[in-house]
């Protein structure tokens, strides 16, 4: 019933994507129309605001690429407009414990299950059109939490076993800030602990999602079992591959 969370129980691991950080819903249809499974549109690091947000579901939704939103934080008001704005699956920043995991579940989910304010008129029902949204859209969201820091790892087990939490993404650059490693993520005690948590989602019958610096990078984390992994980000391409031209026009 969920399109991203339908990929993981389905599709070859792992299953690529890449962030969406530059606020354009022509970028957006761009980027879906290269082929990745799934693009994470960013809401936490970028200018994105819920129109742009609306226009690049738009956009994603013309192309085979499913989109999953990224919030800026763990914040029912936020959730809500993200939901209402047709967002179907949400990734969580810095989810540190079980009961930080239950509230982003229940932000998610219409009464009784959660608090989710109703609206009618919504890009979410189709504007009314999707018959007895209210009672059938929990079972189409998907909740994703993202693991920052070694206390959250710490209590990994007790957060993944909240009920609706479906999937669960380490990010390497917070990870390795928290550990006091200033944002590198490929150092070994960074890389150590991404295989831990790769190892333990997998016990947990979690899927695991990470960001990997290179494709290369992203099938070495496939092959230590992580299920989804982004790739960069649409500014990450833009830029690496720009300043790779420009040296080798210049060293030449
Ligand atoms: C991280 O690597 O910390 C992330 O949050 C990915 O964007």
């Amino acid at each position: 019933m969920n399109a991203f969370l339908d990929q993981l129980s389905s599709g070859a691991a792992p299953s690529a994507g890449t962030f969406l950080m530059s606020a354009s819903p022509l970028i957006a249809e761009a980027v879906g129309c290269c082929g990745f499974d799934w693009a994470i549109i960013d809401g936490e690091h970028s200018p994105i605001d819920t129109m742009d947000l609306a226009h690049m579901l738009q956009a994603l939704g013309t192309t085979p690429t499913v989109p999953v939103v990224r919030m800026a934080w763990n914040d029912t008001v936020l959730v809500k407009r993200a939901l209402d704005a047709g967002a179907s699956t949400l990734l969580f920043p810095f989810v540190q414990d079980a009961e930080e995991a239950q509230r982003a579940v229940r932000a998610t989910r219409y009464p009784p299950e959660g608090i989710r304010g109703m609206a009618g008129l919504s890009r979410a029902s189709r504007f009314g059109a999707v018959p007895d949204h209210f009672k059938t859209a929990n079972s189409r969201i998907g909740v994703v939490v993202q693991i920052e820091t070694p206390a959250a790892l710490d209590g990994l087990e007790e957060i993944a076993s909240v009920p609706g939490v479906d999937a669960l993404f380490i990010g390497p650059t917070d990870l390795s800030g928290s550990m006091g490693l200033h944002g590198n993520g490929a150092h070994p005690d960074v890389q150590r602990a991404l295989q831990d948590f790769a190892r333990r989602c997998n016990a947990l019958g979690k899927p695991a999602g990470t960001l990997a610096a290179s494709a290369e990078q992203a099938r070495q984390y496939g092959e230590a079992g992580f299920r989804f992994v982004a790739i960069g980000s649409d500014l990450g391409l833009l830029t690496g591959n720009a300043r790779g031209m420009l040296a080798k026009l210049r060293e030449g």
